[in-house]
């Protein structure tokens, strides 16, 4: 009996060594430890014994189920920590790969142009505003010396709306807005940029809606060398050092003097090619001294008060700065454009 059970132990111990899974285990546990095994039926068949041997029979068939169980539960442990590993194998990732990288949108060139050029004035003292892109015929037009009967006020070029309303067709009407707020005894000292509509064909050059970024400045003793002083100082913060400018005399409605600003061209420096159309200078912006009636009109008066004003295009300054040959490219929005000028 005695090497009955020391065989089932070796046979029962190689088993559990051969086992591979939970399951192998499971049914090893059965076959020599369940109801029906081996182990039990020595025990039950412990009566047909005599008497003496019964105690040490007993005694060694609990120690080899006691040493087949552990045993087991051992291999269990083993299987188990195995099977853990594999999974921690299969599942681990590498976290010094690099991060696939993620496409974020930027701002919009023009909106990056604008946005230079507020920090400019800023930088000079301008505050920034904005206003209605509807506007009433009398800002747009009335209040900036453009009377009803003004050319510039054909109902071929502008977007009206109703007699009195339309879109407007520069950011002037905020300038007059600020000016007719601030009721003539309070100095103003503004950029304005936004969108502005004209009743055009778009083709590479002219489009029916784009930007622009208007500047005033009114107060005691506002004069001309003023005004050339910050477009300056504008220009070559903007385009470089190195640029020169120079003003020409223009004609705008609601200034008087008008000026048109040039910078020296870059391509060239000043030689001639055929950016600058071999004239060594490219138009920038128009400006010039507040006419005193648009001044009058606001509630400044005319003989205390003075001021300048100038209106840039970000699109034409853009195209100047990049290169960039055609204007629809700002509004189609084709990502091949776009992406170029983007920045984090
Ligand atoms: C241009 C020229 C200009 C102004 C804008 C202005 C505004 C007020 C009074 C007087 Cl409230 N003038 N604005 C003056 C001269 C020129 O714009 O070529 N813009 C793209």
């Amino acid at each position: 009996m005695k090497e009955k059970l020391e065989s089932l132990k070796q046979e029962a111990l190689e088993q559990i060594d051969q086992a591979q899974t939970a399951d192998d285990l499971q049914s090893v546990r059965v076959s020599y430890l369940g109801k029906k095994g081996p182990i039990t039926e020595v025990l039950r068949g412990m009566g047909k014994l005599p008497a003496e041997e019964r105690p040490v029979v007993g005694e060694l068939a609990n120690k080899v189920r006691q040493v087949i169980a552990e045993a087991i539960d051992e291999k269990k442990a083993i299987i188990e920590e195995k099977a853990i590993n594999e999974q921690l194998e299969k599942e681990s990732i590498d976290v010094t790969l690099p991060a696939r990288p993620v496409h974020v949108g930027g701002p919009h060139l023009l909106t990056r142009m604008i946005s230079e050029i507020e920090d400019l004035f800023i930088g000079m003292g301008f505050e920034v505003r904005e206003g209605p892109e509807v506007e009433t015929d009398y800002y747009n037009f009335e209040a900036l010396n453009l009377p009803k009967d003004h050319p510039a006020r054909d109902m071929q070029d502008s977007f009206y709306i109703t007699e009195e309303l339309l879109m407007r067709t520069h950011t002037s009407p905020v300038q007059a807005r600020t000016m007719n707020a601030y009721k003539g005894n309070k100095p103003v000292k503004m950029i304005c940029p936004g969108k502005v509509y004209r009743r055009d064909t778009d083709d590479a050059t002219h489009s029916h809606q784009f930007m622009q970024v208007e500047g005033l400045y009114v107060d005691k003793n506002v004069r001309m060398s003023d005004l050339k002083g910050v477009l300056n100082q504008f220009a070559k913060q903007f385009f470089g050092e190195e640029r020169e400018i120079r003003l020409r005399p223009s004609f705008f409605p609601f200034t008087e003097p008008s000026v048109e600003m040039d910078i020296s061209c870059k391509v060239c420096q000043g030689e001639g090619c055929s950016v600058c159309k071999k004239t060594g200078w490219i138009e920038i912006l128009g400006g010039g001294m507040v006419h005193p009636r648009v001044l009058e009109m606001a509630g400044y008066d005319p003989e205390i008060y003075s001021g300048f004003a100038f209106g840039m295009g970000p699109e034409r300054i853009a195209m100047l700065k990049y290169g960039i040959d055609d204007i629809r490219h700002f509004y189609t929005n084709d990502r091949r454009f776009l992406k170029q000028y983007h920045q984090a």
